[in-house]
């Protein structure tokens, strides 16, 4: 991970970048609940599948072409085979929430797949880029975590300025990192009002040892923020992999103006993904 400010982070990596072809579209049904937590990577077929369909096909296309043109060649034809270069959009992503929420950890989770159980404080910001394909167009999110710490809102710009999506989060094992967001949301307001903003609640595992009224209280809030913020809201857990993968697809729907069949959980105590 590139950090651009000092950082504390020596067991990440100091850059990365992934690069996926195949996203996996989740589909989280009453059963997650039940079984309390599984695995979203382990889960279904994807739009992003079709999309590789696609690539295959037109690699299969391009075989064709390529046996043409073998076969001009035998015909003492040169035919120079034309190869449509890939179109690659950079999509900047701002994360930004109190100390401590699980943000650095859910950007590891979602490029490079591992959960970090320790805590390393992020001072100031870091860096990420993974690149995924969707159809013809290589889309490389380049992801910007901000240190929680009051202290590092000076770096809020860098964060910010030309974010086309803004990640707000909070943990929801902990009610004042949500009430947090009211403020962190009039900051970034003041430097990118055209961003789209997503409201990220983590640690839904935690979530699920609350009581049952301190659930309903986190959940009712939480959606009474995202109405107000006109975002879509998300419930994930990195350490259980737990909707990750999804608040990258839905962002990407956002910016781009795609249809979005990611079935929604509106449920109280269900890991929550609505608004989109
Ligand atoms: N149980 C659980 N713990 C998590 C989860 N996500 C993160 N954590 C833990 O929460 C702690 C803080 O995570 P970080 O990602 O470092 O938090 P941060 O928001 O980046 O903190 P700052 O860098 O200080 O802003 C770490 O010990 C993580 O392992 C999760 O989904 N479930
Ligand atoms: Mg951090």
């Amino acid at each position: 991970m590139a950090s651009l400010a000092s950082t504390n982070d020596k067991s990440k990596p100091a850059s990365t970048t992934t690069t996926t072809t195949n996203e996996n579209v989740d589909t989280i049904t009453d059963s997650l609940k039940q079984q309390k937590l599984s695995s979203e990577d382990n889960k279904k077929k994807s739009n992003d599948d079709s999309s590789n369909n696609n690539n295959n096909n037109n690699n299969n296309n391009n075989n064709k072409n390529n046996s043409n043109s073998t076969n001009n060649k035998n015909n003492n034809t040169a035919v120079v085979a034309e190869k449509k270069p890939k179109r690659n959009v950079v999509v900047k992503v701002g994360m930004v929430g109190d100390a401590q929420i699980g943000k650095t950890t859910l950007m590891v989770k979602y490029v490079e797949g591992q959960f970090e159980e320790d805590y390393i404080e992020t001072l100031g910001v870091n860096f990420m880029e993974k690149s995924i394909t969707l159809k013809s167009t290589e889309v490389t999110f380049s992801i910007w975590d901000l240190g929680g710490q009051r202290e590092f809102a000076t770096m809020l710009p860098l964060v910010c300025n030309d974010a086309v999506a803004i990640l707000f989060m909070f943990d929801l094992s902990n009610k004042s990192t949500l009430s947090s967001v009211k403020e962190w949301y009039r900051q970034v307001r003041g430097l990118n009002k055209d961003a789209f903003a997503i409201l990220v609640g983590t640690k839904y595992d935690l979530y699920l040892k609350l009581s049952e009224k301190d659930q309903k209280e986190v959940t009712k809030q939480a959606k009474r923020y995202a109405k107000a913020m006109k975002a879509p809201l998300i419930f994930s857990s990195a350490s259980h992999s737990v909707n990750v993968n999804k608040i990258f697809k839905i962002l990407l729907a956002k910016v781009f103006g795609l249809k979005c069949n990611i079935p929604k959980i509106t449920k109280q105590g269900d890991p929550i993904c609505m608004g989109y």
